[in-house]
Order: C-alpha cells, then structure tokens, then sequence
C-alpha cells in the first residue's frame, strides 16, 4: 500500500474535476485529481455546446480562453420555433450578454493539456475507488493505479465524478434527500462537419417531435431530435435522422441543412435531477455528481462550472484565512442556483417537447406560451437572463 498525503483530492478528470483542479493549483493548494478512465475517452466524449458566462470567466481566470476565442462563436440571441414561427429571443439585446459557442470536448482538450503543462498531479486509469471518515478532519480513499494499491489522505475530497460516479454514493442515506424526474424521451444527437443550417440555434417544437439545430463552428453542425426512450441506434440509419430533421425544422429551415456523414451520434436520456446536500463533512459535491438537467436549457456544463467556482472560492478562504465560512454555506450557494437552473430546464423541456400524456389542453397550454412570447419583451426577458446564465 503506497501512501499519499495531500490538501484536496479530487475524484474525476472532467470538466468539473480539472476546472477546480486549476483554480486551487493557481492558489498553491496541493491537488490530486483521480480519474477512471483514458484522457482520449474522456475527451471523446461529445456533450455540452453553449457555454455561459461562468465557465468563460473560469476559463478566462485561467488563462485557458485563447483557443476559445479564436474557434468559439459568440451567440447573440436564438430561436425557438413553434411549427413554421421563428420566435427570435435577442439575447444580447435583452441582457447586455452574450453564449459561447464552443464544444465541451474542446474545454476538456484545453483543460488536460495545460494540465500537464503546469505539472497539475492528474491520475488516470484509476480503479476501485471508496471515500473513508468523511465526518473526521482527515478524510481518506483508497484506490488501485494498476498493480499498486493507494491510501491517499487530504483535507477534503470532492465528488465531481458524474452522474455514475462513487461519491454521492458515500452520503448515508439518512443523510440524502433526491428530488427527480425522467422524461418519457431522449435525445438522439449528430454531429458532422458541415455548415451549419441557421447562424445561430434553433429549438423546434414541431408536431412530429422536438428538434434543435445547434452547431460547433461554420463547418461543423449538431443536430438532436427526441426519440423514445427505448430507443436504439440501429433504429436510425443516418438518413432517416437527416430526413427527420428536415421534417421537425420545416420546410424554410430544411432548405438550408447540408447534410453530411455523422461524426458520432449518441442517444442521452433526459432527466431532472437533484441530490442534497451537496456536502457532506468534508465532502464536496460538484456537476453532475450532484445534479443532472435535461440538456434542453444548455445548462449541464455551466452549472458545474458554477459549482466550481463556488467550491474553489470556498476552499481558498479556508486555506487562505482559516475560514470555514465558505465551506459551511457551500451547499446552500451552489444549490440555490442548481434550482434555478432545473426549473428553467425543465420549463424550456416542457415548452418544446410534446409529452406522450399529452392532450390537446396541454398543446393549448404550448401554443399559448409561444403566443405570449412572441408578444411580450417581458416573457423574452425571463428566458433570455436565464439562458445567459443568472449571476454567481
Ligand atoms: P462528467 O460526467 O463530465 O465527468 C465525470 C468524470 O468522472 C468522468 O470523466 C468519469 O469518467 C469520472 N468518473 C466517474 N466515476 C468515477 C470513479 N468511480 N472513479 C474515478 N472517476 C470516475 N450539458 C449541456 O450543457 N449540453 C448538452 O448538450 C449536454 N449533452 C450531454 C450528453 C450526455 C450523453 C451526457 C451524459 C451529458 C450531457 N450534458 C450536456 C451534460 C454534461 O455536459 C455534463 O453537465 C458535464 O459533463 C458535467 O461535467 P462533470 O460534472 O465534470 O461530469
Ligand atoms: C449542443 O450544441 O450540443 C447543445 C446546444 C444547446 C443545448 C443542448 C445541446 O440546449
């Protein structure tokens, strides 16, 4: 058994992980970060597109935002479609903000590589993970790094080990409350390298299904649309999608997708979910070890960096000044904003999709709200600052 002792130990090397990895490295807080799988399957892994504010500035502080400034695009508004209606909502013109464009396989390409540059102790291929004395002021794991046998002890442990992850597990569950709900459908995503069709994202709720044209860069393209969720890959040859897609964006839209050999596709079930408490003695929670939303609201990624933030400001006042001020208030900080996020999500889902319980009072429920959208600066406003992203 090979010993280690160190001030914060981190449990996965995604984007939560090596976000908060790199702040607390920049204070001169001894991190190590431990992560099951390779660098390239983490990296492969295609998921979050739009970027808020919260994880440009991360990214910024860390100086880490070059290439996302050179390839990312700045997004001022997008639409929401309602049949053939477009229903612009100009962000930048409502809010005075801004979305980035920029995949989040690019963030965890730029976050791994400037890891290794500055000689952060990221360990991969890490096997058999298990928390230990999370309530004493030396909480321990243990761990196997091929042959050898770890027993690593620090100062706190955070969870940013993901949905699937081991960390929330160690809550007692006396301790844990979950509040959740899964949606009757996923979503089936393709990415490929042609242009995209509209400069700027579109969220379609067409009577055959939900669509979104979203895209990477002017020759890369993202495309979902809603399937069942018992639904299979063989069941969606590529030009079925291609011409499902077609169908749900209308005619107008249609007219103006290039179609084009997928990169990857994936199927993502969609869920709401919340775990509380996000601390737990010395373990912190972050990203969706803590909380998953349905990707409608583009929100996954971002609360995790929200997360971050919070749990890095917190853990730097607790070594900078011996205040455990931050580190007590954690949990309700970064909650109060998960919350907020989960019920933009779950609204903007509602708003898009048509559910299989559905009848025609809930579709005239939807086809109101659009109308009401479309009429009023307010309503924009309301999902234009929650779109943005609200305040940290
Ligand atoms: P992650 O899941 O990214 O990272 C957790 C890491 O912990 C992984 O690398 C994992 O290998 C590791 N790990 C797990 N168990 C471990 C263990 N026992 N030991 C060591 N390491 C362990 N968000 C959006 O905003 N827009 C989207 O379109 C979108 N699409 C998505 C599609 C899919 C299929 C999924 C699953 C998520 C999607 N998300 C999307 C959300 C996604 O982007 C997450 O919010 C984001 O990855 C959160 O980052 P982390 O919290 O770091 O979790
Ligand atoms: C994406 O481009 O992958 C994307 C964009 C916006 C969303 C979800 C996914 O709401």
């Amino acid at each position: 058994m090979q010993l280690l002792r160190t001030r914060v130990a981190i449990i996965g090397a995604g984007p939560a992980g090596l976000m908060l990895a790199h702040l607390l490295h920049a204070q001169g807080i001894d991190v190590v970060v431990l992560e099951r799988q390779t660098p390239d399957h983490v990296q492969g892994r295609i998921r979050a597109g739009v970027l808020e504010r919260v994880t440009v500035d991360i990214m910024t502080r860390l100086g880490l935002d070059d290439r996302m400034r050179a390839e990312g695009l700045v997004e001022e508004g997008f639409c929401l479609a309602d049949g053939e209606r477009l229903i612009r909502i100009d962000i930048a013109e409502l809010t005075g903000q801004t979305v980035m464009v920029y995949g989040q396989t690019e963030i965890q390409r730029d976050l791994v590589e400037a890891a290794q540059v500055r000689g952060l102790d990221v360990r991969w291929q890490i096997d058999d993970i298990a928390l230990h004395a999370l309530d004493s002021d030396t909480p321990w794991l243990t761990c196997r790094e091929g042959e050898i046998d770890w027993h690593i002890t620090a100062d706190f442990i955070i969870g940013c080990d993901g949905f699937h992850g081991v960390s929330r597990r160690a809550v007692p569950a006396s301790a844990a409350q979950i509040h959740e709900r899964v949606y009757p459908f996923a979503w089936l995503g393709i990415l490929a390298d042609v242009p995209p069709c509209h400069h700027e994202l579109i969220y379609a709720n067409h009577s055959r299904g939900f669509a979104l044209a979203s895209l990477r860069s002017p020759t890369r393209s993202r495309y979902y649309i809603d399937v069942p969720t018992d639904t299979q890959l063989a069941d969606w040859p590529e030009q079925r999608l291609w011409d499902e897609l077609a169908m749900r964006l209308g005619p107008t839209v249609a007219a103006r997708i290039t179609q084009g050999p997928a990169l990857e596709i994936s199927l993502a079930p969609l869920r709401s979910f919340v775990f509380e408490p996000m601390r737990h003695g010395r373990l912190l929670l972050c990203g969706d070890a803590a909380h998953i939303v349905p990707p409608t609201g583009a929100k996954g990624l971002n609360l995790a960096a929200s997360d971050v933030h919070y749990a890095a400001q917190a853990l730097t006042s607790w070594y900078a000044h011996n205040d455990n001020d931050g580190i007590a208030h954690y949990a309700g900080k970064a909650l109060a904003r998960v919350w907020q996020a989960q019920r933009f999500s779950w609204s903007l889902t509602r708003l898009v999709h048509r559910f299989p319980e559905d009848g025609r009072f809930e579709r005239a429920m939807q086809l109101a709200e659009f109308n009401h959208i479309a009429g009023s600066r307010a309503a924009q406003m309301a999902i234009a600052e929650n779109y943005v992203g609200l305040p940290v």
